[in-house]
């Protein structure tokens, strides 16, 4: 497959004027009918005429009305064209109905629906399908469907037809199209400039009474937008469409978004407190994109973190205004670890802007979205908030209606405050995480740290240079006060020391508060010093990293040396429990424990081979050993922290329930899963009766409930969903792969969508222990079903090959067992270039 660089960028030579579209819809052959205004691009020498276009079956093509023949390949047509504007149509046919990539146009459930990222177009009609052509368009759909939706404004209906146009040019990937038996809720929001604007959530009928939380987060995004970003609502309608069978999250096409159903349907008694979060910021996700995405968008895929970095940044801002700060920034660095360092660790690694790809989709990662997120955080704490602010109004005014770069945000950020950003460039074009080592020296009064950046090679980079880092350090006084507030030291070499004068005693210092940087701090430290700080530190972030350091680093001496559960860590933990003037979703996070992953990578980054199986059973002593130190404290809160009111998805019955759920956790050990069954028994929303099933599994007492739960439950998808995870997840290790296998043989499983394959394919993936299990089942399960999958959905299959990301950490048998998999997937007839890219790329 041809691999796609940076470099050779071109401008489009031909830019689209406007676009009218029809579809004449039928579910195996569709007609799609086009006419485009092109005019040649100014800004470019090149005049060959391309348009992509992928399975089309072309009836026949126009050029100002006169009948061409053009030249047709897979990839799409070329034609001899005017040197002047000119016309083009074409009309081709596809099949919706048997597109089960779900890329372009697609059928899920009876009804049609369309996924146009990145370069999902082209298998609509033959298009410069490029994010740098942006055009109007008109949209007219013939079918017999009851709702047809397009972007923009309704222009006109009639019987069995509806016209749609979008006033604000855009480039295709952002085109949606939606035809089916559908229901809305309905509401309305009134910009502040007055502008009134219709809101619909569209749904499948049944599904109307799980769409009142998703409306709430849709206007309360639109008003954040407004009062922190200043970006208004541009047109009089907004619709949200849930769908069953969707790759990913949500999609943000403009006017009409499209959302995986698990990422919008909500109701107490199906989701769970978890869900409404993410369910919220997803909403607020998509709604930004209007104008970080849609106003301004990307010059070219490379540029995906432009959108995606500042969007998912916007949206934990939102996040965090809603709920509480800190647990917010506590969850996001909790998985930036999981899941962006371990790719920057590994043979995946790539800069947060890549130089070249083989295929886009195996670009939406981590590092686009999360690290991505990450460089708009330092930037804004290296110019400050008030610079931040100019910074974003230049932005939106230089360059609406445009598809930009990382060079032009930048620009705009050195024009708005006169700093130089060359050094900050080498984060979105390095890859890897730095390692920050810290050591210190106190001497008459004055105390200094010392730090060295290094950054570990990656893939096609073998030596970086170094990055300004900001680093958020305060000093505590040996009794605990805070005797240095929070101050910014911007390192910009590679060594770099800073000092603090007229201290009275050796400090303890609190360093990277609220994770400043997206790297990994080196510093040796005491077991007391962590406790020190779990105790008294202002900034809680680092305090709830200094309870995790102690948790791993006690965990690390279990699995090396056979050590005994850490005293330290259990009095630390215990007394934080009991600490009621503490957030209880803190303490909640808090009582977590490092997961089976970040311990393998710890020992691996350590020099030594982490076995999984010794792994999962030191989590499992200490566990237990915690549940003998806290079980009267876990039985007090517990009790203590039960929600008594009607339910409530917000912050405060929330953070009740995590750590009412956690402290169930602990009694579970102790009960044999009594209290568990009780809450089960009593549950009146998801979140506690997927807790009390989830101990019950844990203490093998979970049969009955499981069976329950089913039947129960069997009528809703998404709840079954839950139930096929869980089981999995909730296996010993030894029986995870025969557990996954078992579940899909279920009545219920099913390849085609994605969403259950996911919930079980993906939860094996997620089960280290059972994954890694010394047979080899757990990979040959899971390459089984990649190889399946690969044919009907390569885009799903190849984000799912990232399970074996991880697989140079671990010893020559498990290496042997995978190499083994991966190259029996690599043999797999017609692989498709998805998953030939990940599956190459992990290999080696
Ligand atoms: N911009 C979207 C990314 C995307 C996507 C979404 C759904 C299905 C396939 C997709 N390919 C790319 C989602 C977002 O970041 O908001
Ligand atoms: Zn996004």
């Amino acid at each position: 497959p041809q691999t796609i660089y940076l470099a050779d960028y071109t401008p489009p030579a031909f830019l689209v004027e406007k676009v009218h579209l029809t579809f004449r819809l039928s579910p195996e052959k569709t007609r799609v009918l086009s006419k485009i205004e092109f005019r040649p691009n100014p800004a470019s020498s090149s005049r060959t005429f391309f348009l992509h276009g992928e399975n089309l079956r072309l009836i026949g093509a126009k050029i100002d009305g006169a009948a061409i023949t053009p030249q047709v390949t897979a990839e799409g047509l070329t034609a001899d064209v005017p040197d002047a504007p000119f016309t083009f149509e074409a009309e081709v046919e596809i099949d919706p109905a048997g597109n089960t990539a779900l890329e372009g146009l697609y059928m899920s459930n009876g009804m049609y629906c369309t996924q146009c990222e990145a370069e999902g177009f082209r298998k609509i009609t033959y298009y410069p399908d490029r994010p740098d052509v942006m055009s109007v368009f008109t949209v007219r759909i013939e079918g017999d469907m009851p709702v047809m939706l397009s972007n923009g404004n309704p222009v006109a209906e009639g019987d069995g037809w509806a016209e749609w146009h979008d006033p604000w040019p855009k480039p295709a990937y952002l085109f949606a199209l939606v035809a089916g038996d559908l229901v809305n809720h309905a509401d309305r929001f009134t910009t502040r400039s007055g502008r009134k604007v219709d809101l619909n959530i569209w749904v499948r009928p049944g599904d109307e009474g799980k769409c009142a939380f998703g409306m709430e987060a849709l206007k309360k995004s639109m008003t954040w937008d407004e009062e922190v970003y200043g970006r208004e609502y541009d047109l009089d309608l907004f619709n949200i469409v849930a769908v069953d069978d969707f790759n990913m999250g949500a999609m943000e096409n403009k006017g009409l978004n499209i959302f995986n159903s698990s990422c919008v349907l909500a109701s107490p008694e199906t989701s769970t407190d978890a869900n409404f979060e993410r369910i919220e910021a997803i909403i607020a996700h998509e709604y930004f994109h209007n104008w970080t995405g849609n106003r301004i968008t990307c010059r070219d895929w490379f540029q995906l973190c432009l959108k995606e970095g500042l969007t998912v940044y916007r949206d934990s801002e939102f996040t965090a205004d809603m709920r509480s700060a800190p647990v917010k920034r506590i969850g996001d660095v909790i998985a930036l670890r999981a899941r962006q360092f371990r790719e920057d660790n590994g043979p995946l690694a790539h800069p947060v802007r890549p130089e070249s790809f083989v295929e886009i989709n195996n670009f939406y990662t981590a590092t686009v979205y999360e690290k991505g997120a990450e460089l708009i955080g330092m930037l804004k704490r290296l110019v400050g908030d008030d610079a931040y602010g100019r910074a974003l109004d230049l932005y939106f005014e230089r360059h609406d209606g445009q598809a930009c770069t990382i060079e032009d945000w930048l620009q705009v950020f050195e024009d708005a405050t006169g700093r130089d950003l060359a050094q900050f460039k080498r984060w979105y074009t390095q890859a890897g995480t730095p390692r920050l080592r810290v050591s210190e020296d106190y001497e008459g009064g004055t105390y200094t740290l010392h730090f060295e950046q290094h950054t570990p090679p990656t893939p096609g980079q073998e030596v970086k240079d170094p990055r300004v880092i900001p680093i958020a350090v305060g000093l505590l006084g040996p009794n605990g006060d805070e005797i240095k507030e929070t101050q910014l030291l911007e390192m910009t070499e590679a060594r770099q020391s800073f000092t603090f004068d007229g201290l009275a005693a050796k400090p303890v210092p609190s360093i990277l508060r609220d994770f400043s940087a997206p790297v990994i701090l080196d510093r040796e430290t005491s077991n007391e010093e962590r406790a020190f700080l779990l105790a008294h530190d202002t900034d809680p972030f680092n305090k709830w990293e200094a309870g995790r350091a102690l948790a791993r680093n006690g965990l690390l001496a279990m699995i090396r040396e056979g050590a005994a559960p850490d005293a330290a860590y259990l009095d630390a933990v215990h007394t934080m429990a009991r600490d009621e003037t503490l957030d209880p979703a803190f303490r909640a996070l808090a009582h977590g424990l490092p997961s089976e992953d970040d311990l393998a990578q710890s020992l691996h980054d350590a020099g030594h081979t982490p076995d999984p199986q010794a792994i999962w059973e030191a989590l499992e002593t200490l566990r237990d050993a915690r549940a003998v130190t806290m079980e009267a404290t876990a039985r007090a809160l517990y009790d203590r922290h039960q929600v008594t009111a009607p339910y409530r998805p917000d912050p405060e019955q929330t953070g009740a329930r995590a750590l009412a759920n956690a402290a169930l956790a602990i009694l579970t050990r102790r009960d044999g899963g009594a209290q568990a069954q009780a809450q089960y028994d009593a549950a009146d929303n998801m979140t506690q009766q997927l807790a009390g099933l989830s101990c019950l599994l844990q203490a093998g007492k979970g049969a009955a409930a499981v069976q329950a739960f089913y039947e129960q439950w069997q009528h809703d998808r998404l709840v079954i969903d839950k139930w096929f995870s869980l089981q999995i997840l909730q296996a010993a290790p030894q029986d995870t792969a025969d557990t996954t296998a078992r579940l899909t043989e279920h009545r219920d499983f099913t390849i085609r969508n994605p969403n259950r394959f996911r919930a079980t394919l993906g939860a094996l993936a997620m089960s280290p222990a059972g994954f890694h299990h010394a047979s080899g089942k757990g990979y040959k399960t899971l390459a089984d079903w990649l190889i399946a999958l690969d044919p009907l959905n390569p885009q799903t299959t190849a984000r799912m090959c990232s399970a074996f990301e991880t697989w140079r950490r671990y010893d020559a048998d498990r290496r042997a067992l995978i190499a083994e998999q991966l190259d029996r997937i690599l043999a797999s007839p017609n692989l498709s270039r998805d998953t030939t890219e990940m599956v190459s790329r992990i290999r080696g």
